[in-house]
């Protein structure tokens, strides 16, 4: 695989997730725009705030992955075990321009905050059960994984409830996405589970053509308005497949996360519970700080452009490497490795993206965790964690921040 430039040795990102600290930190105290590789793919990354809004609404840069260089000289195949993060259908998430537009309108609209006061007492209910869950596990006195029984499963209740998945479904949807993220599936077993969601997709969008129900996957198919095209059977399944996958994963790190940043810093959960500080100051500080997406993969140029005195060449690979621009010394001060509920910058993160694909269901994450986690705190005010929480490592997921586990003790002393 050709090297763009002899001259500067790129940054191998590890997907094992061995030492995430240090990699950010490289990356914060790097260029704004640096050479990585990528499971032996050369790419860019973008680790600076500013310049990663510049990008994010720059035209010449593209979702379409045809449009890789490495693609078109055959460098980079389906054997890439990250090819599932690119080629990934028709969706709003793979295609810009006007019909990006049409990809993603009734999405941002069922998505709206307004619409989602809709959806509200259904996350409390879920909510509530989980917690009932989880106060049955830790009825021993034992530590309990807060992820596999809480953060986990919630996200995709919240999601199949818009997309109209049905629940026996979900064991199944949540075993296929941690084989789909994992880099430590064999490249069978991942093509084998790129196949069943698929066809898993295929088989639903049937059951909505044939019995409609009020879901977004059956407004897709159904709800078209005077002189709109409608959605094509292959935009339908794109659009579906991106939501579920979008909605579970990244909401399951975001309640993580919050929770261990408050448990791993006392003063500011005391601020939040004595209401000097609220639990949205405390998820948007999350999102900035150990926000669920690490890198986020992959536009392309199809121009020139250039950067500095670097240029992207037409046909090269750019990625957002969202945790490193969180932490940007530029935007948030010198002390911005730090979690700090009273920064004045933090509401002004872009870990949901910027530009035409910000991502639409922001305010439905948000929510989520801002109903989790004060419940997960009220319910169990002793809650704390059950290992030191340095040494709480990730799973090998090289694009996502995606906690392994994060067990806690519940009950009193
Ligand atoms: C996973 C596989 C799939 O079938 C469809 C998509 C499209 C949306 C992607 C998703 C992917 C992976 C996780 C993403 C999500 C959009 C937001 C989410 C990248 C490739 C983030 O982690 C930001």
């Amino acid at each position: 695989m050709s090297q763009q430039c002899p001259h500067t040795a790129a940054l191998t990102i590890d997907p094992m997730v061995a030492d995430l600290a240090g990699e950010t930190r490289t990356l914060c105290e790097g260029p704004e725009l640096t050479k990585i590789e990528l499971l032996g793919a050369p790419a860019w990354t973008i680790t600076r705030h500013n310049l990663a809004r510049r990008l994010l609404t720059d035209p010449r840069l593209v979702k379409d992955h045809t449009r890789w260089n490495l693609w078109q000289s055959g460098a980079v195949t389906r054997e890439w075990p990250l090819i599932g993060m690119i080629d990934a259908g028709r969706s709003m998430f793979t295609v810009d321009g006007a019909e990006h537009r049409r990809l993603r309108i009734k999405t941002t609209r069922a998505l709206a905050p307004r619409r989602l006061g809709e959806l509200r007492p259904k996350i409390e209910q879920f909510t509530a059960e989980l917690l009932g869950d989880l106060a049955e596990a830790a009825a021993g006195g034992d530590a309990v994984d807060l992820k596999q029984i809480f953060a986990y499963p919630l996200p995709m209740r919240v999601i199949s409830e818009l997309m109209g998945v049905p629940r026996s479904d979900h064991t199944m949807l949540l075993e296929s996405y941690k084989k789909f993220f994992s880099l430590l599936t064999p490249h069978d077993e991942r093509m084998r589970v790129y196949a069943e969601l698929d066809d898993y997709y295929t088989e639903l969008i049937k059951e909505k053509t044939a019995h409609p129900a009020d879901d977004l996957t059956s407004d897709f198919i159904h709800d078209v308005a005077e002189g709109e095209t409608p959605l094509t059977e292959a935009e339908v399944h794109g659009n579906l497949k991106a939501l579920v996958a979008a909605g579970h994963e990244t909401t399951v790190s975001l309640i993580i996360t919050t929770t261990r940043a408050l448990l791993a810093n006392p003063d500011q959960l005391a601020a939040v519970r004595s209401g000097d500080r609220s639990w949205e100051e405390a998820i948007e500080e999350t999102l900035r700080w150990d926000g669920p997406v690490i890198h986020l993969l992959m536009r392309f140029a199809t121009e020139d452009i250039t950067v500095g005195d670097l240029t992207i060449e037409r046909g090269d690979g750019v990625v957002m490497s969202y945790r490193a621009i969180g932490r940007d010394r530029d935007l948030h001060g010198e002390d911005a490795d730090t979690f700090d509920l009273t920064r004045p910058t933090a509401n002004r993160n872009i870990s949901f993206g910027y530009g035409p694909h910000i991502c639409p269901g922001a305010a439905l994450a948000r929510l989520e965790a801002a109903i989790a986690v004060p419940a997960l705190f009220e319910r169990f005010p002793d809650i704390r964690s059950a290992m030191p929480i340095s040494e709480l490592g990730n799973l090998p997921v090289l694009t996502q921040n995606d906690p392994a586990a994060f067990p806690v003790r519940l009950g009193g002393a």
